[in-house]
C-alpha cells in the first residue's frame, strides 16, 4: 500500500460507522477548478431548458417561485471538462478507496449533485447498492461547498451496512430526526467515503447556501467480475477510461500528446458502452 492508503485506525472507523471523511482532501487551486467547472455545467444545463432544448443526463426540477434547478448531472465526464479527471486519479482518494476495496478499482458511477434551497428536494432512504460483502463498494464523496443540517447534508443510519434493509420500515421508524440518525457535515474540500450499503438521505435545504457534491462509485475489477453483470466490453472500457484520466493528468505540457477535443471524443466512446448498474435498494412506496 502506498503512502497515501489508510491507516488501520482510519479503516476500523469505517468499518465500525460505514463512512469516513478525509478532511481538506482536495486543495484549494483542485477545488476551485471543480467550483468554476460544475458552475458552468449548471448555468450550461439552465440555458439550454430555457430555450426548450434537450437537456441530456440532467434532473431539472420545478423550484420555488417558478424557478427550474438542476437536481442532478449524470455522466460526468462526458460534459468534456477534463478537470474531473483529478479526480480519477487523485492520490488520497485513490489511497483511500484501494485500503477499503482492493488495489485494482475502478469507477462505475459519477454524477453531481446539487442541493438548493428553492428546490425543496429530499434524497428518500435508499442503500445505493446490495452487494456481496466478500468485497467492499464505496461511494465518494467530494465537496465543493460546506454541507450543514440546514442545507441538507447527508444523513446515515449507522451500523446498516451489513445487510439489505426493508427501507419503507426503516423509513418509518426514524424519519429524518431520530436520535439512531447520524447528520455528517462537510466543507469545501472534504471527501466523506461511505459503505454503498449504508442506508443513508438527505433532507431538504433550508438555506441559501446551495450544495454541491461530486459523488463517485467504486469497487474492484474481481468484485465486478465476480458478480456478473458487466460485460468484459464495459469493464474493458472502464479500465481505458482510468487509464485515459492518468494519461491525461500526468502528460507533460506540450507533450504533443492527444488534444484535449481528441481526448473527449475518447470519453463520450466509452458512454456509448455504458449499461445500467446493479439497481439501489428504495421504499418504492409513501413513507413521509
Ligand atoms: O448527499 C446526499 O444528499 C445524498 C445523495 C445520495 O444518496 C445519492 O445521490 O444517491
Amino acid at each position: 500500500m502506498d503512502s497515501f492508503g489508510l491507516t488501520q485506525q482510519q479503516i476500523e472507523h469505517f468499518n465500525k460507522n460505514g463512512f469516513l471523511k478525509l478532511e481538506q482532501c482536495i486543495g484549494t487551486e483542485l477545488l476551485i477548478l471543480l467550483q468554476q467547472a460544475t458552475n458552468e455545467w449548471i448555468e450550461k444545463a439552465l440555458s439550454n431548458d430555457a430555450q426548450g432544448k434537450q437537456v441530456n443526463n440532467t434532473a431539472i426540477v420545478p423550484g420555488k417561485q417558478n424557478t427550474r434547478c438542476v437536481l442532478r448531472i449524470n455522466n460526468i465526464h462526458e460534459i468534456g471538462h477534463t478537470v474531473t479527471f483529478e479526480l480519477l486519479q487523485h492520490p488520497e482518494i485513490i489511497g483511500a478507496v484501494q485500503s477499503i476495496c482492493g488495489v485494482n478499482v475502478i469507477t462505475e458511477y459519477e454524477s453531481l449533485l446539487v442541493k438548493q434551497e428553492a428546490d425543496e428536494q429530499v434524497i428518500p432512504w435508499h442503500q445505493d447498492v446490495v452487494y456481496n460483502r466478500d468485497f467492499r463498494v464505496v461511494t465518494v464523496g467530494v465537496y465543493l461547498d460546506d454541507s450543514t443540517p440546514e442545507n441538507g447534508c447527508l444523513k446515515i443510519v449507522p451500523g446498516t451496512q451489513y445487510q439489505k434493509h426493508d427501507i419503507c420500515a426503516l423509513a418509518q421508524k426514524h424519519g429524518f430526526d431520530s436520535s439512531d440518525i447520524m447528520n455528517v457535515c462537510a466543507m469545501p474540500g472534504d471527501v466523506i467515503i461511505h459503505d454503498a450499503m449504508i442506508v443513508h438521505a438527505s433532507d431538504k435545504s433550508r438555506s441559501t447556501n446551495n450544495r454541491r457534491t461530486l459523488y463517485f462509485e467504486f469497487r474492484s475489477v474481481e468484485h465486478i467480475r465476480q458478480e456478473g453483470y458487466r460485460t468484459q466490453n464495459w469493464i474493458k472500457n472502464r479500465e481505458h477510461l482510468h487509464q485515459l484520466a492518468t494519461e491525461y493528468t500526468t502528460r507533460p505540457i506540450n507533450s504533443g500528446t492527444d488534444s484535449e477535443d481528441e481526448i473527449i471524443r475518447d470519453i463520450q466512446q466509452y458512454y456509448l458502452s455504458a449499461q445500467p448498474g446493479q439497481p439501489g435498494n428504495f421504499c418504492l412506496g409513501e413513507y413521509m
